[in-house]
């Protein structure tokens, strides 16, 4: 079993993605900050691997997704409005038991300063494979998408998936990257 956590700061995209992933509707989306109030755990058999690539996991692809509340609030530091100091710890130690964690990034928005933190803590500490995504591609001009991308290579050290889960451009990469991952598990 691999346990995939998807995170970010508030009205990411983060339940989006999970129901993209899964396809169907099992997290409620809304552009509104604190839309998901907790943990939302969902059991997916196969992870749907783009044409053309094998699946690097043999069938032992039995996936637990995980939607988290967002942690922070888009714009200031503070942490998501829904989230009491217990329930942010709460989050906190269920992305710590994920295999692999998806931390996403708002185009719109840019690289959130307490994400940045919690990115470097679970890298660093935890030694947890992460996959940034820049979600929302399609409201951004290309070269703001270029610009996050220097930017959160010089400050996350690593490369990123731009995403849009209006155009599905980049969802195929990232299944390939998750099942990338999966292979290490
Ligand atoms: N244009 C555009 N809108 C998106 C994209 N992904 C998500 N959205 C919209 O962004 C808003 C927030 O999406 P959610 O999936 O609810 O975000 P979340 O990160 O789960 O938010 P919280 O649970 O509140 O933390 C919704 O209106 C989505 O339709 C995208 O790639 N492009
Ligand atoms: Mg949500």
């Amino acid at each position: 079993m691999i346990k995939v956590a998807i995170i970010g700061a508030e009205n990411v995209g983060k339940s989006t993605l999970m129901n993209a992933l899964i396809g169907g509707r099992v997290s409620e989306v809304e552009n509104l900050p604190g839309t998901t109030k907790g943990v939302i755990r969902r059991r997916f058999g196969k992870l749907k691997i783009p044409k053309g690539m094998k699946n690097p996991l043999g069938g032992a692809d039995e996936f637990v997704l995980i939607d988290t509340a967002g942690l922070f609030d888009p714009q200031g530091e503070t942490r998501g409005k829904v989230l009491s100091e217990e329930r942010f710890r709460g989050i906190i130690d269920e992305i710590v038991s994920a295999n692999i964690i998806i931390h996403m990034v708002d185009a719109t928005v840019g690289l959130h300063r307490g994400m940045e933190r919690l990115h470097h803590v679970l890298k660093m500490r935890y030694e947890k494979p992460i996959i940034v995504v820049i979600n929302k591609i399609d409201l951004v001009p290309r070269e703001r998408v270029e610009e996050l991308r220097e930017i959160i290579k010089k400050r996350l050290e690593q490369e990123t998936v731009p995403l849009s889960l209006v155009t599905y451009k980049g969802f195929n990469e990232l299944l390939e990257r998750i099942a990338h991952y999966a292979q290490y598990v």
